[in-house]
């Protein structure tokens, strides 16, 4: 019976109606009078998760039985986005359902519509995750993602005169049929407390941590499927519950509050995602969301790890845990704890398994970003954890000394402990102590991780530990699933979708970039692409874009590094140069779209004020009847995953200008080359093996070298060197008053006088490149040669590229197909 029912449904138009009704009334309890437009989205999305459960325990059936070498993925975020599309056509069902919903008076485009995003991430870190967990998925790997059930994503942002206001994301409002809530899993995590040494039966003096607080965590699992396979792959997100509901002493006492405090505190644990990017905020309820996180997921690990009752020593076997940036750190420290505390091995027993386990992947070098904890704080949330972390520095300062004796500077320059009143634990250290491997995410990057923060580890564990995988993202969402029109004509041109599994194939289409049929088809589905967000932009800001001119777009998290600033200011120059013009000179301009979009961390205030300056300059170009024709400019709010898929596939240009030095990667520069757009850039992260992939004619690089910066920068500090005129003619421009108060704009413009990430040095190479840009857009023909070589060179910058590097070199798993049987 249980075979003969268990069976995947089939995808005839008949059954896909009879299943949505079948939700829509015995699932939502609705009728057919009382049906909304987010009703049918979610019998839909109800209808579409049971397949994705079928293929989900087929595939957990699968790997129970073959029982392979897994890779755990964790991560503090998971920027998903939205999930009906996606999982219509990784399942190849897109067809089936928008003939079967059509079929009910439904439009599925309209019901895609209805989702609210997953954001459980703030930028390149979390998006990255989502897209490796899609390639893990499509590659087959026995992989799980492990993180947190955030119940408040990413902030909102609204704009309020101008400035950047959060409000909460309380995402789960109307529930969320993307997940599956597993009561049956859960772990309890213990906090504070003290340590007790005893000794055990044999005589062996030993550590137990007790006493404390214990709250539970429950697992929340989000089915993730490949494209065109059977498998469907787990991301498990943690949430906390209190371990006793109720506190019924305190109550019977009269005393409400205390009764419900511990329920609240315990809750409080996995309510919010903290939302800085790339800066450490060293707030305890992060702390205790780390380790809550990190206990669970290793408990969760290690019961599935002892079902086949294999010995410890085969641990590093069958587990890989690999670290996205520092923020899982802690786990290291606890398996160790586990392995001595708990299963009674030796130290070094414990630690060979833990280091032949680990992997950490480094995603930023930036000191501002680099994870360090106060030694109290850490001693009071977990006792134990901070008596193994010294005890484990003190073995590898030892092993230091060993190899390089008497050499003091370079012990304290190691240690995981950074000495000072407080103590701090440099999280870093600690990772990559306790990895076999630590990568960066690009060439560059991986080369600045070497020499810079991990120069002494190089010299101590060797260079081969130290590995680069350039990162990539998945051609699935940024491409089939966000510019339909393209991945059509794409799969006409190469006989089918095979190149979405295998993204090199692209490169055949490079053979019709001189074809003026096939130019014309490709620049059409851009044109169309930018209708529909010239569309979005009147809906969202009322301003009307003209899709003749050239969009040129710079959307990601505001940070002084990546440079919004010198964007705008240039924004200021090309208006007032405008301006100035006479009517036979503006005739010959190129009309340009300058978009931005991007959240600021609400405790960063130069952020906030670069989008004050952004949206007052809007408010006086788009009002002037003079330039209206040439210049547009737009400040698209809240920024996500679904603005994204709207904006990327619509650039004719996009801008990643960051310091050089300064950018790990990046990853949207992929997806918009990858779409039909070419990049302005810096040579930085992923921008120059873009750049080695695309031609030099297909990207257009400027700026200062990461080689020259820190010469630049000392040479500013001690030679007054005058600000660029013409950047100087920008800042008294703003000063005069011309885009509102200007004092509002003094504390962004003082960072010019320092001037740490080089706009001065880089504006007059800035603006030339962009010269460059409006004489290339001029040639219809030769720019949509541009592109669709650039486009079609983009093999390289799959996820599932990067995940095969890792499986091969680091994880050492391989494939395990779901096959018919399961
Ligand atoms: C502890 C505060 C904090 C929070 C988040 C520090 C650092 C982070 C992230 C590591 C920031 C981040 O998302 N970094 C980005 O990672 C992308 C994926 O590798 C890269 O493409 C980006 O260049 C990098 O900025």
């Amino acid at each position: 019976i249980w075979n003969e029912f268990s069976k995947e449904e089939s995808t005839d138009e008949a059954t896909i109606q009879k299943s949505f009704i079948r939700h829509a009334t015995k699932t939502l309890a609705r009728s057919s009078y009382n049906m909304d437009q987010f009703a049918a989205y979610q019998a839909t999305a109800h209808s579409v998760r049971d397949h994705l459960i079928d293929r989900w325990n087929a595939t957990q059936h699968c790997h129970s039985v073959k029982d392979p070498k897994r890779v755990y993925y964790m991560s503090l975020e998971f920027l998903i986005g939205r999930t009906l599309d996606n999982a219509l056509l990784n399942l190849n069902l897109k067809d089936h359902y928008k003939r079967a919903i059509g079929g009910i008076g439904f439009t599925i485009e309209d019901l895609v519509d209805e989702e609210v995003d997953a954001a459980l991430g703030n930028g390149g870190l979390g998006r990255l995750a989502a897209c490796f967990m899609d390639s893990l998925a499509t590659l087959d790997y026995p992989a799980w993602g492990y993180g947190i059930r955030y119940e408040y994503g990413i902030f909102q942002q609204k704009l309020v005169d101008g400035y950047q206001t959060e409000y909460p994301d309380y995402w789960l409002t109307f529930g969320n049929p993307w997940e599956i809530q597993r009561l049956d899993v859960s772990y309890d995590v213990r906090f504070r407390g003290y340590v007790e040494k005893y000794v055990d039966v044999s005589g062996q003096t030993r550590y137990r941590w007790e006493g404390g607080e214990k709250v539970v965590a429950v697992a929340n699992d989000y089915p993730i499927p490949g494209f065109q396979t059977k498998n469907c792959i787990n991301i498990r997100l943690w949430s906390s519950k209190p371990k006793k509901e109720f506190d019924f002493a305190s109550f019977n006492e009269g005393n409400y509050d205390k009764s419900v405090e511990e329920q609240k505190a315990a809750e409080n644990i996995t309510s919010v995602l903290y939302p800085n990017d790339n800066h450490m905020v060293g707030k305890v309820l992060r702390l205790k969301q780390q380790y809550f996180f990190v206990s669970a997921t290793l408990q969760d690990i290690i019961r599935r790890f002892k079902k086949t009752s294999r010995p410890w020593s085969e641990f590093p076997q069958q587990v890989s845990i690999q670290l996205n940036d520092t923020h899982p750190t802690l786990s290291i420290v606890e398996l160790q704890r586990i392995l001595i505390d708990e299963e009674g091995l030796t130290w070094d027993e414990a630690w060979d398994i833990v280091t032949h386990t680990y992997s950490y992947t480094n995603h930023t070098v930036l000191p501002e970003a680099l994870e360090k904890w106060a030694v109290p704080l850490i001693s009071d949330l977990l006792p134990r954890h901070m008596m193994i972390i010294f005890e484990l520095n003190l073995y590898f300062l030892q092993r230091v000394e060993k190899l390089f004796p008497g050499d003091r500077d370079r012990l304290r320059r190691m240690s995981v402990i950074e000495e000072g009143h407080p103590q701090y634990v440099r999280m870093a250290h600690l990772a990559a102590i306790g990895s076999h491997h630590v990568n960066g995410v690009a060439e560059l990057h991986s080369e600045l991780v070497k020499t810079t923060i991990f120069a002494d580890f190089v010299e101590f564990f060797g260079k081969e530990k130290f590995v680069n995988v350039t990162n990539g993202v998945t051609p699935r969402r940024w491409l089939h699933q966000a510019n339909p029109g393209l991945s059509t004509l794409i799969s006409e041109k190469l006989g089918g979708t095979a190149w979405l599994k295998d993204l090199s194939q692209l490169d055949k289409i490079k053979a019709f970039a001189d074809d003026v049929g096939f130019q014309n088809r490709f620049m059409d589905i851009k044109y169309k692409n930018k209708i529909r967000l010239a569309e979005y932009v009147k809906d969202v800001t009322g301003v009307t874009l003209s899709p003749d001119a050239l969009f040129d777009v710079q959307c990601k998290r505001l940070h002084e590094y990546k440079r919004q600033h010198m964007n705008i200011f240039g924004v200021i120059h090309r208006y007032e140069k405008l301006k100035s013009m006479s009517k036979a000179e503006l005739e010959k301009v190129v009309p340009r779209v300058v978009i931005f979009a991007g959240k600021a961390a609400p405790g960063y205030y130069t952020a906030k004020l670069i989008i004050k300056l952004i949206t007052s300059v809007a408010n006086v170009v788009n009002a002037d009847p003079q330039t209206s024709e040439y210049l547009k400019l737009i400040f698209i709010p809240n920024y996500n995953v679904s603005v994204a898929e709207i904006l990327i596939p619509a650039s004719d240009l996009s801008q990643h200008i960051s310091t050089a030095g300064t950018e790990a990667s990046g990853t949207s520069n992929m997806k918009f080359v990858l779409n039909g757009g070419l990049i302005l850039g810096t040579v930085d992260g992923a921008n120059i093996e873009i750049g080695e992939e695309v031609g030099k004619d297909n990207i257009f690089f400027f700026g200062a070298l990461t080689a020259e910066v820190e010469d630049i920068r000392h040479h500013q500090m001690y030679h007054n060197v005058a600000m660029d005129a013409k950047l100087q003619g920008v800042i008294k421009s703003i000063q005069s008053g011309r885009y509102g108060d200007s004092v509002i704009f003094e504390p962004l413009l003082g960072t010019l006088r320092s001037d740490y990430y080089l706009l001065s040095k880089d504006f007059t190479p800035y603006l030339e490149a962009m010269e460059r840009v409006d004489a290339a857009f001029k040639n219809k023909s030769a720019w949509a040669k541009k592109c669709i070589t650039a486009a079609a060179s983009m093999g390289k910058f799959s996820s599932d590229r990067s995940i095969q590097d890792y499986a091969k070199r680091i994880w050492k798993i391989t494939p395990v197909p779901t096959t018919e049987e399961f």
